[in-house]
């Protein structure tokens, strides 16, 4: 077999080194979810919040071939200034190894190089889903899948509301994935605290969910698991006020045949246009909120 070209950062590696709780972190959020300065800013705050709840962040990328665990100030601000690093997922990582390339990690290839760095806990803002008419199109996540397959906890607001919801979460149950409301009876939409969707569970402590998590590994259940914490009431921009301007977007993305990987950026950014702002100020918000509880339910992990 290849070696793997895995690298640690120095505080990285300290923290394995000392048992510590480690939070694993998204960098296509950086790279193709948000605009600079607010991608770097953000990606730099979210570490400094882990870090005050006494865990250690593990932003993941690939630079030059190498899946780089940790990454510098400097390395963050390569990623989010430059605009040829490719977006990666399950089918392309290995490629992006072999080939030398750079590129940002979506929920899925953060999944799988977390848990090759023996990393169980993963912060970020929403899950990839069922795109609105994938029934047409085809459009549905390959994160939907990895979480059915690698054994990480992630803690998103749900998935956005540019999804068809109620399709993803039937998927998700087919694929035996535990979708977790914290706090929650109801499904949060990324930008809303609902969606009109109920959440499948309902737990009120990280020390639950890190509890539910221990019980599926001895019961030697595959793959990972959903944590869907809402996003804070005061930073919520409510349903009804989304749902023109993502209709909006949609539209827009279709008459201009946008497809593949460019549909989720495209339309994030077209949201942030026409809420002017709004939608990115939601975003940085609940990917904070996020990352406050991952680092919870990781200490509860060790505990
Ligand atoms: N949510 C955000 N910003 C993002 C993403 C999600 O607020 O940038 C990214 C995540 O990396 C997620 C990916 O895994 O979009 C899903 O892309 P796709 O729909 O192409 O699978
Ligand atoms: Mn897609």
């Amino acid at each position: 077999m290849a070696s793997l070209p895995i690298k640690f950062s120095a505080e990285v590696q300290a923290a394995r080194d000392a048992s510590q709780p480690i939070v694993a972190l998204e960098s296509t959020i950086i790279t193709h979810g948000m605009p600079y300065p607010e991608n770097v800013s953000t990606a730099l705050e979210v570490e400094d919040i882990i870090r005050t709840e006494g865990a250690c962040p593990a932003t993941i990328a690939i630079l030059d071939g190498v899946i780089e665990v940790g990454l510098t100030r400097e390395q963050i601000e390569h990623l989010a200034q430059r605009d040829d690093i490719l977006k990666l997922s399950r089918a392309d990582l290995a490629y992006a190894l072999v080939a030398g390339k750079s590129g940002s990690t979506t929920v899925a290839a953060t999944m799988i190089c977390a848990a090759q760095a023996g990393i169980e806990t993963f912060a970020t803002g929403g899950v990839g889903g069922v795109h609105r008419g994938a029934e047409e199109s085809f459009d549905i996540s390959a994160d939907l899948q990895e979480l059915a397959k690698t054994p990480v906890m992630v803690v998103s607001a749900g998935v956005k509301a540019l999804l068809d919801i109620p399709k993803t979460l039937e998927l998700l149950e087919t694929l035996g994935v535990p979708v977790v409301g914290f706090g929650t009876d109801e499904f949060p939409a990324f930008w809303s605290r609902e969606s009109g969707e109920a959440c499948p569970m309902r737990l009120d402590e990280p020390e639950q969910i890190a509890a539910l998590y221990k019980m599926r590994a001895t019961l030697g259940l595959e793959g990972g698991m959903m944590v869907a914490n809402p996003v804070p009431a005061e930073s919520e921009i409510p349903r009804n006020e989304m749902e023109s301007d993502i209709i909006e977007a949609i539209d827009e993305a279709n008459r201009r045949n946008v497809s593949g990987k460019d549909v989720t950026p495209f339309v994030l950014s077209r949201i942030k246009e026409l809420t002017n702002g709004e939608s990115l100020v939601t975003n940085i918000a609940l990917v904070k909120n996020n990352a406050k509880l991952a680092a919870r339910i990781a200490n509860g992990l060790k505990a």
